[in-house]
């Protein structure tokens, strides 16, 4: 069977998931569903959240499970992504969890509250998110300027799990905002080099990635 990940290009995490397949040179096909309906809920992922993956032998949700999952799996295909040293793998591991902890909640924020007013977000609400967040990419711009990848001298899934929400921001954010990103050299850099990935760029090449195609 074909690889099958449920979900949208809306959805940074499918985009996530669907990065993982393409760099370990796997093909796969992109399944929309009603996340909330029964046949998804009982077969796919119970709490009705996408992504989820389907292969021959599984299901998983969870973008990390699956991403994990796909690169132990295809191990000697396509880029490492687990890290090539056990100091690699645990910064990679470490990273992940950044990511799903003080990164993702703060820039999921910033999204909503530009989607409720896409013209015009609330000046209020948007100027605490965008500095709140500013103080986890000065970590992360400080880990970068000792590092060309987070978890190291390797791109590792750690890179991948950050490449989408970037690219939304990129999309969504005005250039004002932008600026938080522009201003740190070396995040900056960093989001310039993942972003610049043959795989990445033939996932956004998709017809049906048809969200955030601002460049
Ligand atoms: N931790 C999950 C997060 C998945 C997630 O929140 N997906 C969003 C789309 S970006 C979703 O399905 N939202 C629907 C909902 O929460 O009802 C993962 O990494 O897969």
């Amino acid at each position: 069977m074909a690889i099958k990940i449920y979900g949208s290009f809306r959805s940074p995490f499918a985009m996530a998931a669907g990065l993982a397949v393409y760099e370990k040179d796997q093909e796969f096909e992109l399944v929309t569903m009603n996340m909330k309906s029964p046949e998804y809920m009982n077969n796919f992922n119970p709490f009705g959240k996408i992504p989820s993956y389907q292969d021959e032998e599984i299901i998983l949700f969870e973008s990390k499970a699956i991403m994990r999952y796909v690169a132990t799996k295809f191990e000697g295909q396509g880029t490492p992504l687990l890290g090539s040293t056990v100091h690699e793998q645990a910064l990679c591991n470490q990273w992940l969890e950044v990511h799903s902890h003080s990164f993702t909640p703060l820039i999921m924020d910033i999204f909503r509250t530009i989607f409720r007013n896409p013209e015009q977000p609330d000046a209020s609400v948007l100027k605490p998110a965008l500095e709140a967040f500013e103080k986890v990419l000065d970590i992360y711009e400080a880990r970068l300027s000792a590092s060309k990848y987070l978890a190291g001298d390797s791109y590792t899934l750690a890179d991948v799990a950050h490449t989408p929400f970037f690219y939304m921001f990129n999309a969504l954010a005005d250039e004002g905002s932008q600026k938080i990103l522009t201003s740190r050299k070396h995040v900056y850099a960093w989001i310039h080099d993942i972003s610049s990935r043959s795989a990445w760029k033939k996932l956004t090449d998709r017809p049906d990635n048809t969200y955030y195609k601002r460049s």
